[in-house]
């Protein structure tokens, strides 16, 4: 029994500490990879999950209680007591002081999450059914984002989150992301960021996220938008600067919105 507790600690220990994708029987949330998500993180180790555990505790506790301490045999003649002021009080009070407690660093993440830090990378992220069209508005690029078919999957390329276009972005950078849709909802989200926001046809939402470490990071629309809905993940990738303007420069080429004027498809060329 003992063997199998450790073994079941262990592979919650080893997916809990693995990165940026879902991953088979895990519990729990990505590993963050920025200051939102680890907020997030943070927020819900050290505070929901001591209430919720305390609170199942104690009801628990209740229950047991009640059911042995007034159960049929020991009271021939039940207690016709209906109420008790003193503890209606105090199950309306107590739940209320729990709430303002979690309410308070929940809207402080909130807001922070909401406020915006000055944009050091723009990209516009349009919901499509069902794909993700993406922009970088100060750039001149623009592309279209589709699934993988699993015949076509690549070593190392997960099932139903990789993508033919990543999003490509700096690294410890504030990235601001507009994101619209242009059909029905659909909804933008990065869960190793704490990033999800809705994509609203004819509105633009903006979230940002400053990923911390170079990698890949996978992510899924978030609202059921219809048949293909499981189908239009997000992959983000983050590079290193140089890597990055190595990629803006083939990017700006390939994923041209306007034609190039012929002057500035020489200076692209030759950076
Ligand atoms: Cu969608």
């Amino acid at each position: 029994m003992k063997k199998y507790f450790f073994t079941l600690l262990a592979t919650i220990y080893a997916t809990s500490a693995s990165a940026n994708q879902p991953k088979e029987w895990q519990l729990g949330f990505q590993k963050a990879a920025s200051e939102s998500m680890r907020d997030i993180v943070n927020f819900h180790n050290n505070l929901l999950l001591p209430i919720i555990i305390a609170i199942s505790v104690f009801v628990l506790f209740l229950m047991i209680y009640a059911c042995v301490r007034f159960r049929a045999s020991r009271n021939p003649n039940p207690s016709k007591t209906t109420h008790n002021v003193a503890v209606e009080v105090l199950w309306t009070l107590i739940p209320c002081l729990i709430l303002i407690v979690m309410a308070v660093p929940s809207f402080k993440i909130l807001y922070k999450q909401d406020t915006i830090p000055k944009a050091e990378v723009t990209i516009k992220a349009i919901g499509y059914q069902w794909y993700w069209g993406y922009e970088y508005p100060d750039e001149n690029i623009i592309f279209e984002s589709y699934m993988i078919k699993e015949e076509d999957l690549k070593k190392n390329q997960p099932r139903l989150l990789a993508v033919d276009n990543e999003v490509v972005v700096p690294v410890n950078k504030v990235v601001k992301v507009l994101i619209t849709a242009n059909d029905v909802l659909h909804a933008w989200a990065l869960p190793s960021f704490g990033v999800k926001r809705d994509a609203v046809p004819g509105r633009i939402n903006e979230t940002w996220f400053k990923a911390e470490k170079v990698g890949t990071y996978y992510g899924q629309c978030s609202e059921l938008c219809g048949i293909q809905h499981a189908f239009m993940p997000i992959t983000v990738r983050v590079v290193t600067d140089e890597d990055y303007a190595e990629w803006l420069s083939s990017a700006k080429i390939k994923f041209a919105k306007e034609p190039l004027l012929e002057n500035e498809n020489i200076k692209i060329a030759s950076n």
